[in-house]
């Protein structure tokens, strides 16, 4: 009896053994999500800064009118609807300061509307 409950004591060890492993190698890594409201005629935050060869999720959302987002020199753009959140993915393969603005005009303003994203190494 004793040698019994010792055996199935091995195996729950066994299987919880098998399981963290299992659970390590296949647990996705979390990319960053960096929020961005956009409203006339600003983005918050508008300087950003990432890693190079890193992969962030950028949420954008906005305030009041549709908005542009783009960030040409990292290959990112999209239109940004008010009401919804427009899921934007970069993985940065420079370093550098790169400029992203709005580039769906939205009234006198429109042009100033800008930001900086800065990739380190
Ligand atoms: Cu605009």
């Amino acid at each position: 009896m004793k040698f019994k409950s010792y055996g199935f004591f091995l195996i729950v060890v066994m299987m919880l053994y098998v399981n963290a492993n299992t659970a390590q190698a296949s647990a996705p890594v979390a990319e960053q999500v960096i929020k961005i409201t956009s409203k006339k005629f600003d983005y918050t935050p508008n300087r950003i800064t990432l890693k190079k060869g890193v992969a962030v999720v950028l949420e954008l959302t906005a305030g009041d009118v549709v908005m542009g987002f783009n960030a040409p020199d990292l290959g990112a753009r999209a239109d940004i609807i008010p009401g919804k959140v427009t899921r934007v993915r970069i993985v940065p393969n420079k370093a550098g300061s790169f400029v992203f603005f709005c580039d769906i005009f939205c009234g006198s303003g429109h042009e100033d509307m800008s930001g900086m994203i800065t990739v380190i190494e």
